[in-house]
């Protein structure tokens, strides 16, 4: 496996090492566990090159990055360039031609680490935007092994890609692997379409006539570990933390919940904004009404990322400051990471969850609030543009531009009859339990070891494709 972050950190080098959160390392620490592969990555800022290790049943193998690196690979090219323009370019991309020698640079580092580790005719997933490179470099040092590229993130329709001053290589870069896997079809159809723009293979549905080869590309939507969720919510523990937050929050009142990495896609400012016109339609007030917002800080020292924190920031205390009172406020702000336990005793809390992404590859943590609601209640209020929306359809959509539509949205969700909610989660529940992290791994790694059937004869291929240009 490799991914630009391992699957752990530690606060100094003398600080025992921690499994991380995020999406990526939920959806990937049961699979590789269970596989007892390696873990290609880099190990985080504050870290020296260091030897690899074991962690937790964990084999890690730390790639090292330099300041510069961090600041062009990782902060500039990652996630000021690829991060916006991938999620519908909702904050302006920036194109900073120096930034691309180090993108390059460090993928054929992650290549050249693979190279050494992989089996001989072994397999290799590779992760991300932030290594589209590395499946066609690991391809030319080691043309044995085969290669499957998963994107967690959406992959953009025609003419936002075609801003890309790199757009061919990138494309020529992700047609090194063998499987190419993304969360929707949406974005496996948009990649084919432009590799039959701007590079000289062609494809026809999910494959794409590569030098002699046949790559496939297809979506393989990620899910949840429904079963350690169901787990968590039923632990006592963990219901008996919840039913302290309740009597903390107050017995009588409905609680909404928001849980985000702070980050400008995921629409929270937007979300706050809803929740205002709640409060000022006046039907509801803070003694029936509250919002616990969780939000994990994330990429810190990149500057949108400090602008949206303040926005938000600025948008709670108005909130509160209008229709709070002494010893009740409408908006439970919490800036910090929790214990996986404590995430779920909230979500057990939630009446109504509120994820309302701007663009989001999948969103897994409206799988998890579904996931732990055994009783069928409670009512999820998803955005539209999350790739989650297309399995779980039975949740309240919303646009999450729409500040209106989202807060008569949200006073719907407020008082949707138990009968509906319970219709709802049922069948959202069912998609769920169907469809989780194990069988997404099951998937995708079949893919990669099945031998894909050879490429056609370009004429052929050509032929077949009708959204060539
Ligand atoms: C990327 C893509 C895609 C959150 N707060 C805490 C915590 N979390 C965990 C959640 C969930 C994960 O982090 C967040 O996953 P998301 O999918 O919601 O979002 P991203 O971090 O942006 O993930 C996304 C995902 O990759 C997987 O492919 O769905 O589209 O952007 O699992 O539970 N975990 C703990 N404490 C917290 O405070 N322990």
């Amino acid at each position: 496996m490799i991914a630009n972050r391992l699957p752990v950190h530690r606060p100094s080098p003398e600080s025992p090492w921690e499994t991380s959160p995020g999406g990526l390392v939920s959806a990937l620490m049961p699979i590789l566990r269970e596989h007892r592969g390696v873990w290609i990555g880099w190990a985080g800022s504050s870290e020296q090159a260091c030897e690899p290790f074991e962690h937790e049943g964990l084999f890690n193998v730390p790639v090292s990055l330099s300041t510069d690196d961090v600041r062009d690979y990782y902060e500039g090219f990652s996630n000021s360039t690829l991060w916006p323009l991938y999620h519908d370019a909702c904050q302006t991309p920036q194109y900073n031609r120096s930034w691309w020698s180090p993108y390059v640079a460090v993928n054929r580092r992650f290549a050249e680490v693979a190279a050494r580790e992989a089996a001989p005719n072994g397999h290799v997933l590779v992760q991300d935007y932030h290594l589209q490179l590395v499946p066609g470099m690991l391809r030319e040092l080691r043309p044995d092994v085969r290669i499957g590229f998963f994107l967690h993130i959406p992959f953009p329709p025609v003419e936002l890609f075609a801003q890309l001053p790199w757009r061919q290589q990138l494309l020529e870069g992700m047609l090194g692997a063998d499987v190419i896997g993304f969360q929707t079809r949406h974005g496996a159809q948009n990649f084919v379409r432009l590799v039959n723009r701007y590079t000289t293979s062609r494809g026809s549905g999910q494959t794409i006539a590569v030098e002699g080869r046949r790559v496939m590309a297809k979506e393989y939507p990620i899910s949840i570990d429904f079963v350690r969720i169901q787990q968590l919510a039923t632990d006592p523990n963990v219901v008996a933390r919840a039913k302290a937050i309740r009597a903390d929050l107050g017995e009588n009142r409905t609680i909404m919940l928001g849980v985000d990495r702070l980050d400008y896609t995921k629409g929270i400012d937007q979300r706050l904004r809803a929740v205002y016109e709640v409060f000022k339609g006046g039907r509801h007030t803070v003694d029936d009404l509250v919002l616990v917002q969780v939000s994990v800080p994330s990429r810190e020292s990149v500057d949108e990322y400090i602008e949206v924190r303040d926005r938000i920031e600025k948008l709670v205390g108005h909130i509160n400051g209008e229709f709070g009172t002494v010893g009740a406020v409408p908006v439970h702000y919490l800036r910090r990471s929790l214990p996986i336990e404590e995430l779920v005793a909230y979500y057990l809390v939630a009446d109504v969850m509120l994820v309302t992404p701007f663009r989001d590859g999948m969103n897994l943590v409206a799988k998890e609030y579904v996931g732990s609601r055994q009783d069928d209640t409670g009512v999820l209020v998803l955005s539209e543009f999350t790739g989650s929306a297309v399995e779980l359809d039975r949740a309240v959509l919303v646009n999450p531009h729409d500040i209106d539509g989202m807060a008569a949205t949200i006073e719907r969700a407020i008082s949707m009859p138990k009968a509906e909610q319970a219709r709802r989660m049922r069948s959202l529940r069912q998609r769920v339990r169907k469809r989780t992290v194990y069988s997404w791994a099951a998937d995708f790694t079949a893919a990669l070891t099945a031998e894909n059937p050879p490429a056609e004869s370009p004429s052929e291929s050509l032929a077949a494709d009708s959204t060539a240009s």
